[in-house]
């Protein structure tokens, strides 16, 4: 072919794939086969690296991710995103009809579903995806339009009838299926957990590498029309039946509905059917019908008087208390857990809840052969929220923490500063493999191939026993085990050795010191610039660090004093591993500033804003003080941004500390 039939067969290809995307994602009524799909859309990527320049902005291949950002474009909303009244009881509901109803005496209702996720609001023009963004405040939100192409059943174009503009909002979700594996994978790396779905769509969401997006299998339903050129709506209904036609996922659970009590009765059902839907739910939304109504009805600052979301109260179930086991951490914790008679909790069988630790069991006086009440904190995480005493056996066992590791059988100790019991003996097989887990792990070393299985499984037949053991794997023997092959044996090979070069503050979050995270490690790094020096602090060098106290500067003495801690550092220089801080700072337009961070920021983790700010200069505090120069406030500020305002410390928001940092972040 020649370059102009080239260009051709690659809008050709273009249109083509789009179509049978569709077809699969949104019509659910494929044409051809899983195969023939990878088949043309390889042959489409390869032209694409011949001609890049003809590369459609439609392309599927934008699915796959590719370009790591630097940071979010600020978005304006053309037309505000607004957020919704809540109703915590059918009399509020009743409330919100009667306000309705003295204007509109025959207004009608469509009741949808809640999905607890992220609210995004997606730009068409002639028909191609050009813009997607998050809600921020309603007003500005941050332009996240690569990784909104990488979710899958978000149409890249539009069918040939669609109008010249187009914005419809909706909800990005996390299916259940997926945050459990996504979790269990995290959990496997020793990597921290996402408390519910909403978190890891959001955490996804805000990924500056749209490859990590487009591994998080995110869905959308989309559920308003912001905004429309060339054609006229007269009811919410038929403006989701539009939706739908251009392509667009639209939640089949919405019914109309002409008075109040069938809409409380339709509140019921649908949050009966909880565990029935692929996706979590916080509640349902009720909304006048008439779009004539609608603008006649207004809204308040935040929120419209047309619509209202009831909230479901989180689903308790009772259960049998069978037995409480010990499960040894990687810093040797002895952590109870309780073996629950398995339930049928918002969507999910729950066997397992944690008990925290002995003064938890203590405090609420949960005892083996008790019934207990269970919620899903987040609708994910079990919790024993309390015990129902009248239905105490006789023969209630009260709980012990044992006096030896269940593991290693070595005496066990108490905390002097946490309510734990540790078990101290840091050759402790349990140990040992959390230790590795925590080692490989993402914010660590970042070796990827091998999960929390396959270290137990090396840990348990003498393949590794130190971390340093990672750096001298017999791959030709690993490609021969069960569950390997020659390629991913040579994933990890080359995941192992990419791992050598991680800067020294993962080397140091990666050895597990206790009370020494990945800020302190970023800390220490910066500080000392090479491990050895790290290794030869003195208490009072340590403590004379801002962040360090004396407890966490005695740790770290305590475990460079380990001769088995100087020999695996040792073993890891003489393998290759980098023991030299290389600084990674951006600017200094924080230096000499103290943030505290409280509420949960729209667009970041707290890890990330935390790495924004110590990387232009400035140091995060877990404290307000007087010496503190901002409190970043997110949604649902806690007691931090009460003591700021007692204490007339300077408040930011989300949208102020990005205006701070600059395009960039
Ligand atoms: N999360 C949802 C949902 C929905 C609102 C939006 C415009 C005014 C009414 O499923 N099905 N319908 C609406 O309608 N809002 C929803 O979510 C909102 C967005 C921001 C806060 C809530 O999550």
């Amino acid at each position: 072919m020649n370059k102009q039939e080239k260009i051709e067969k690659i809008k050709e290809l273009t249109s083509l794939l789009n179509y049978h995307s569709r077809k699969y994602y949104t019509e659910d009524s494929p044409e051809i086969s899983d195969y023939e799909y990878d088949m043309l859309l390889r042959e489409l990527v390869a032209l694409e690296e011949e001609l890049p320049e003809a590369r459609q902005s439609d392309s599927p291949t934008h699915r796959v991710g590719g370009e790591v950002l630097k940071g979010f474009n600020q978005v304006t909303h053309s037309v505000p995103l607004e957020s919704l009244q809540d109703a915590f009881s059918s009399d509020e509901v009743r409330a919100f009809d009667t306000r309705v109803k003295q204007i509109f005496p025959d207004a009608e209702y469509v009741v949808e579903l809640k999905i607890d996720g992220l609210s995004v609001a997606l730009e068409y023009e002639n028909g191609i995806f050009v813009r997607g963004a998050t809600r921020g405040d309603g007003t500005v939100g941050e332009d996240i339009t690569a990784n909104l192409k990488t979710v899958k059943s978000i149409p890249l174009s539009l069918p040939e009838d669609c109008p010249p503009h187009l914005i419809v909002r909706g909800e990005v979700y996390m299916p259940k299926k997926a945050f459990a594996k996504l979790n269990e994978a995290r959990e496997e790396n020793g990597e921290s957990l996402f408390a519910n779905p909403r978190n890891a769509a959001a955490g996804s969401l805000r990924q500056l590498d749209s490859k990590v997006t487009a591994s998080r299998m995110l869905d959308i339903i989309v559920f308003n029309l912001q905004k429309v050129e060339g054609i006229e709506f007269s009811t919410h209904a038929e403006t989701l039946n539009f939706i739908k036609r251009m392509g667009f996922p639209v939640s089949p659970y919405y019914t109309v509905f002409k008075n109040i009590d069938d809409v409380i009765v339709e509140i019921a059902r649908l949050g009966e059917m909880r565990s029935s839907y692929a996706f979590d739910i916080d509640g349902a939304v009720v909304k006048v019908n008439s779009l004539t109504m609608r603008s006649a009805l207004g809204s308040t600052a935040k929120a419209p008087k047309w619509a209202i979301a009831f909230k479901y109260p989180p689903e308790e179930k009772e259960t049998l208390l069978e037995d409480i086991r010990i499960n040894v951490g990687r810093t040797g914790v002895l952590t109870p857990l309780a073996i629950l008679t398995p339930v049928l909790l918002s969507g999910s069988t729950v066997g397992k809840a944690t008990l925290h630790n002995k003064a938890f069991i203590a405090e609420k006086d949960i005892r083996i052969g008790d019934t207990v009440k269970v919620v899903k904190a987040g609708d994910i995480i079990p919790e024993i929220v309390c015990v129902v005493k009248e239905k105490r056996p006789e023969n209630a066992v009260v709980f012990k923490m044992p006096e030896s590791c269940p593991v290693c059988g070595s005496k066990v100790v108490s905390d002097e500063d946490t309510p734990f019991v540790r078990c101290i003996n840091s050759e402790c097989p349990a140990q040992l493999s959390r230790r590795i887990i925590h080692f490989v792990s993402r914010d660590a070393m970042d070796i990827e191939g091998v999960g929390g299985q396959n270290i137990e499984r090396f840990v348990s037949e003498g393949l590794i026993s130190s971390a340093s053991d990672l750096y001298k794997l017999d791959y030709a023997a690993i490609s021969q085990m069960e569950g390997f092959g020659a390629v991913s044996a040579e994933n990890l090979r080359n995941s192992v050795e990419k791992s050598k070069a991680a800067n020294l503050d993962r080397v140091i979050y990666a050895l597990g010191l206790r009370h020494v995270g990945q800020k302190t490690g970023q800390i220490l790094a910066a500080k000392f610039g090479t491990m050895k020096a790290l290794a030869e602090a003195s208490e009072e060098a340590l403590t004379a660090i801002d962040e360090i106290g004396p407890i966490t500067a005695h740790y770290i003495r305590d475990f460079f004093a380990n001769p088995h801690n100087i020999t695996l550092i040792s073993e890891l220089e003489a393998a290759g591993v980098n023991m030299v801080y290389k600084s990674d700072k951006v600017s200094d337009i924080f230096a000499g500033m103290t943030f505290v961070l409280t509420g949960t920021l729209e667009s970041f983790t707290r890890d990330e804003a935390s790495a924004i700010i110590t990387k232009r200069g400035g140091k995060v505090s877990s404290s307000v003080s007087k010496k503190t120069t901002y409190v970043l406030a997110g949604s649902e500020a806690g007691s931090k941004l009460t003591k700021a305002q007692n204490l007339g410390v300077s408040i930011i928001s989300e949208e102020d500390f990005l205006r701070m940092v600059g395009e960039n972040v």
